[in-house]
């Protein structure tokens, strides 16, 4: 009742005021999360697996794609397919626009200051190996330090391992706690005057743990020590500001983001991209060649050598217009009580032991289980239609930490269902039947 009417009781005007500003505040509430509505946009989530409906847990190995992406790629080649930089006729000025465009999508996206700062890869692995080429490599000496931790992706690891191997530098590994959180402590300690980089992931894909970037880089710039970001589990989750966070490089994948394979990014500062040497040479790459000399071009066509992956950005701007349509803050909120009601139900499961407690996760369920391998656990569930990865997700040295030989996974997506968990928990119920 409406508690202005004119004739009515002190408490019926009271609690008619308390209903109005229910009223106001429920206007007010950002709406739920509507997975039934973002679901409808993955066509590939409709279909059945052995008879079953799909349910896709392995978002971090690669995610799926929205109609718009596909459209998007599709549309390019129908209509606009062209080599870029080159061509003066006009399908070549359209693609160029399109993927110049996209680069700019990529830069507004990661809030970087300049778009020549964002350089296409094919990924995560790609950027990371061209930091280690053309800005660790020429410039490291014997015993010159990296810092990375022990839960990267062998992407954020092996190419500084090549490195010190090549320069006679060292790496130095930041511990983690039983819970895989990074040490902190330890890292501050690894800081030191022959320190010449830090490499770390921003989100770990076989935990979940959300490092603190920002004290990161912090702490390596009080001591004027570049910092490299892996964010490519970071971006599928949460906004990531690279001017706030003022790291020196950030790498993503576009297949982890909704977007294509064979597309990635680096951002790098101008200031540091504009002084290292190119890794790949080709077309594109310089301003002048002649017999004697090679004259190089600018950012950031310097590291785009040869024909770029054009459809593959296009396809990245369209899954960044599609996430920018996108609740953002709800998504995750929707990903996080997922995640935390998998692992209370998991929590029925004696003979399960979760591998990474820390707080604040992003999306990401590991455990083992006493009674069947992670691999029979795998297998089983995909029977179930249930789709996880198993194995040691391309982390061996946490796999050592953790004195395990591999964990089996669940990585949610934004469109990942309670009811889906509910399956995943069901199918693992059987894995215990048939092995237990
Ligand atoms: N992790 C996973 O199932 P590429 O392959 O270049 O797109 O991404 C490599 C990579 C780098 N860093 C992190 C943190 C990653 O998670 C990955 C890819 C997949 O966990 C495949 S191993």
């Amino acid at each position: 009742m409406n508690g202005h009417a004119a004739n009515g009781s002190a408490v019926e005007q009271v609690n008619g005021h308390a209903a109005e500003v229910a009223a106001v505040e429920q206007a007010f509430r950002p709406a739920p999360f509507n997975v039934a509505a973002v679901r409808r946009d993955f066509p590939i989530l409709q279909q059945q697996i052995y008879g079953k409906p799909l349910v896709y847990l392995d978002n971090a190995a690669t995610a799926q794609k929205p109609t718009s992406v596909i459209d998007a790629i599709s549309n390019y080649y129908l209509a606009d397919n062209a080599n870029i930089h080159r061509g003066v006729h006009l399908l070549s000025e359209r693609a160029t626009a399109a993927y110049e465009g996209a680069r700019e999508a990529v830069r507004r996206f990661l809030n970087a200051a300049e778009s020549r700062e964002i350089v296409f890869v094919r990924g995560t692995t790609e950027a990371v190996n061209l930091v280690a080429h053309s800005y660790a490599r020429p410039a490291l000496k014997p015993d010159d330090e990296i810092v990375v931790s022990v839960m990267e992706h062998h992407s954020n690891f092996v190419p500084w391992k090549m490195a010190c191997e090549a320069t006679g530098a060292r790496l130095r590994v930041v511990p983690i706690t039983d819970a895989g959180e990074l040490r902190m402590d330890e890292y501050e300690r690894l800081l030191c005057d022959r320190t010449r980089l830090v490499a770390l992931g921003h989100v770990s894909n076989a935990l979940g743990t959300v490092n603190p970037v920002a004290d990161i880089v912090r702490l390596a710039h009080a001591r004027g020590i570049p910092v490299l970001l892996d964010g490519a589990q970071a971006v599928p989750h949460m906004a990531v500001d690279v001017g706030a966070l003022d790291c020196d490089f950030y790498a993503f994948s576009g297949h982890k983001l909704f977007g294509p394979t064979g597309i990635g990014v680096l951002y790098g500062k101008a200031a540091l991209m504009d002084h290292m040497p190119p890794w790949q040479g080709g077309g594109d790459m310089i301003s002048s060649v002649t017999l004697e000399e090679v004259r190089y071009n600018t950012l950031p066509a310097k590291f785009e050598a040869g024909t770029p992956d054009i459809a593959g950005a296009i396809g990245l701007a369209a899954a960044i217009e599609y996430l920018n349509g996108l609740d953002r803050v709800a998504a995750a909120a929707h990903e996080a009580a997922l995640t935390r009601y998998l692992e209370e139900r998991l929590s029925g499961f004696p003979d399960v032991t979760l591998v990474g407690r820390a707080p604040g996760k992003a999306g990401i369920v590991s455990f083992v289980m006493s009674s069947a391998h992670p691999h029979d656990i795998g297998t089983v569930l995909d029977h179930e239609g249930v789709a996880i990865r198993t194995g040691h997700h391309c982390c061996q040295p946490l796999m050592h930490r953790l004195g395990v030989p591999a964990t089996a996974r669940v990585s949610f997506a934004f469109y990942n269902t309670r009811e889906e968990v509910d399956r995943f928990v069901d199918a693992l119920a059987r894995v215990r039947e048939m092995f237990g």
